[in-house]
């Protein structure tokens, strides 16, 4: 069943840091994305996340840190938990500044030996039903199980969180327009249908089919990861939304059933 008036948000490390210097926060990026919050949050209950950027990848690649549950260095895991701690507070300072009222939530509080805890995930809808909070949790390097710790993508956390709570709108921001069917014609694909059976399909066709330029200093698979998650939330039935986050009017324009840029993955009619 869908909620009707929520919709979660994946601010990507591209738009809320300067993905290529590190831990440079870009606070255009993020002051941008302000504005349209604060007028969606009149009619939606908002829960964000986001993504590493400069911040989490920059010390990840450092210290040799991936999504493989591993006894990686104990500075590393300090290091990068602290930097997306870090990059969390910009982010909330800069939401406290426009009115809005984040509350920060460690994805370490609902994730469990890499598995979300529904009931928590459903916790954290709960606490925000009688007020204007605004959940926000990110990207993170957490236990899993034993000496082993692993990178948790914000992408990730999306489908944990979609996949359980069924909002009507999933939007992933990032610094491109969508998913390119052609980079050099800049042409983006419109609209993408899937079924369980598309998740190994599109990765293999996507080579042809999706063009996508990914950062070396991403640790979590870039466009090929936000894809598997974007699947695996289609078919539970949210559309997801794949857009420019420095045009986050375009996140309007979809509420409102506008024409929009940005590509739609979307569960196959019929199925
Ligand atoms: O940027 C990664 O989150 P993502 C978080 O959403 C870390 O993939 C710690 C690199």
């Amino acid at each position: 069943m869908k909620s009707s008036n929520l919709i979660i948000i994946k601010l990507g490390g591209s738009v809320v840091t300067f993905k290529e210097k590190p831990l440079t926060p870009n606070y255009d990026g993020i002051e941008k994305i302000l504005g349209v919050l604060n007028e969606i949050k009149e009619n939606f209950k908002i829960i964000i996340v986001h993504g590493g950027g400069s911040f989490g990848h920059y010390w990840s690649v450092k210290y040799d840190m991936h999504t493989k549950p591993y006894p990686y260095s104990d500075l590393g895991v300090s290091v990068v938990h602290d930097s997306m701690i870090e990059l969390n507070h910009i982010i909330t300072n800069k939401f406290i500044e426009s009115k809005l009222k984040p509350y920060s939530i460690q994805p370490s509080a609902f994730v469990f030996n890499s598995k979300a805890d529904p009931a928590r995930i459903h916790d954290i809808v709960d606490m925000t039903s009688g007020n204007d909070l605004i959940p926000i949790t990110f990207g993170d390097i957490i236990h899993t199980s034993g000496n082993n710790f692993s990178i948790l993508s914000g992408d990730t956390i999306m489908s944990m969180l979609c996949t359980e709570l069924h909002p009507k709108f999933s939007i992933f921001t990032t610094n491109v327009d969508g998913l390119y069917s052609d980079m050099s014609k800049g042409e983006i694909v419109r609209e993408i249908q899937v079924d369980e059976a598309d998740i190994g399909n599109i990765l293999s066709e996507g080579k042809e089919k999706i063009e996508h330029s990914d950062s070396p200093f991403d640790v979590t698979g870039g466009m090929k990861r936000k894809m598997t998650e974007s699947i695996q939330i289609a078919n539970s039935g949210t559309p997801v939304y794949l857009i420019n986050g420095f045009h986050p009017e375009r996140i309007l324009d979809i509420i409102h059933d506008r024409h929009y840029i940005g590509t739609c993955i979307r569960m196959r009619s019929g199925s």
